[in-house]
């Protein structure tokens, strides 16, 4: 199959998945056409079957705002034509999944028939799709695609309870490639980290408000005071100052460590003991899995699709958002007994085995079958 994956070239989840995603389609033999305005951090390696188009824009006096939707649609119409793409598969609907509307009605106009295929990721519903000023544009082109999926059953039913779909939802989730995600043997790096032995928790986010960063600080606070640890901060964005304040007014800076953006994030989940994630919302959590595939346990919020991954008791614990008090007596209730921690790393490791991309990766192929089966049929 030709398929055409658009998607944000971040470090965050959405834009992981659509690239881990067509690199794994791509082994199969499929030809993956990546379509967005910089390469994604994990397209880093050549690799056959891949291509890149690099969305070109021109920029003009008069755009205060460059129209990217615009210049998304047209790169678009051009890539599925001489490329003579299949399928377009558009990951985050927002603006993905209406210049993908765009894209395919000018296409139709020329006589190519395109189906297109969103794939819902969580904030593109849950936080910014939602709001006034794109709710319409986002209900219309989700109703308009040929294939809609969520990546847990969480979402699905908040994009239910949000907009009127009236379409089937198919729930497909992440997954972890454990050729990357494993627990290496990372000892050199745990000594100089932690080098009395030290617990090591671990957070890594893109430092969002959604994603309370400061709730890691003040559970490590609490953490610390009964179990000798160190508190590792991977990732950057909008919170981080505040984030950093809050470590030094609650003087526990000198264990917190901030190591702003990594692309080896699995070399640091090699010597974590416990992974932090007390968002406001998630719709999957990707990164609780990563660490999970890594055979590090998990403390968490009880929000959107967490639960469907963390397993309360046994790879970790789940409490309400904000409920930093429970969520660091959980954290010491699992690291202060070497045998308890060796069950939740097992028990974690277990679970990420679910989620193997080996066992996700032919519920795409098959959906995707059937999306482009009916749409043939529907012509
Ligand atoms: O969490 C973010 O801010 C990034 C966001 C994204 O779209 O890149 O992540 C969302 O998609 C991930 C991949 O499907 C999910 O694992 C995250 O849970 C989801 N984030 C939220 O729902 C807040």
């Amino acid at each position: 199959m030709k398929i055409g994956i658009v998607c944000y070239p971040t470090y965050g989840g959405s834009g992981v998945v659509a690239t881990e995603l067509g690199k794994a389609l791509a082994k199969e033999g499929h030809m993956v056409h990546f379509i967005t305005y910089m390469r994604p951090p994990r397209l880093d390696v050549f690799q056959p079957n891949v291509f890149f188009h690099e969305v070109s824009f021109q920029n003009y006096a008069l755009f205060e705002y460059p129209p990217y939707e615009t210049a998304l649609a047209s790169n678009l119409v051009d890539i599925v034509k001489y490329q003579k793409l299949d399928l377009l598969h558009v990951h985050y609907a927002i603006p993905h999944a209406s210049a993908a509307f765009i894209a395919k009605q000018i296409l139709k106009e020329q006589g190519i028939h395109i189906p297109v295929i969103t794939t819902l990721h969580g904030t593109d519903i849950t936080l910014v799709g939602k709001a006034p000023a794109y709710r319409s544009v986002v209900a219309f082109s989700i109703n308009q695609s040929d294939g809609i999926t969520t990546v847990s059953e969480s979402l699905k039913k908040d994009t239910c309870t949000n907009f009127d779909i009236q379409k089937d939802i198919t729930v497909i989730p992440n997954f972890i490639d454990f050729t990357r995600f494993t627990k290496l043997d990372k000892e050199h790096f745990k000594k100089a980290i932690a080098p009395n032995n030290e617990k090591v928790l671990i957070h890594t986010s893109n430092f969002r408000k959604v994603k309370r960063v400061e709730d890691t600080i003040k559970i490590f606070k609490r953490v610390r005071e009964k179990v000798n640890s160190k508190l590792l901060l991977v990732g950057d964005g909008p919170e981080r100052a505040v984030v950093e304040e809050l470590a030094r007014l609650l003087a526990v800076e000198k264990d917190v460590l901030f190591l702003g953006k990594q692309d080896a994030v699995e070399e640091l989940l090699a010597i974590a003991d416990l992974y932090l994630m007390p968002s406001e919302s998630e719709s999957f959590g990707l990164a609780a899995l990563e660490a999970m595939a890594c055979e590090v346990p998990v403390i968490s919020s009880n929000t959107g699709g967490i639960p469907e991954i963390n397993i309360e008791g046994a790879t970790g614990f789940l409490s309400e958002v904000g409920d930093v008090e429970e969520m660091a007596e959980n954290a010491i209730k699992i690291l202060v007994d070497e045998q308890t921690l060796s069950k939740f790393k097992s028990n974690a490791l277990n679970q990420a085995k679910r989620f193997d991309i080996q066992k996700v990766l032919p519920q795409y192929e098959s959906y995707y079958e059937e999306v482009l089966a009916s749409h043939n049929q529907s012509r």
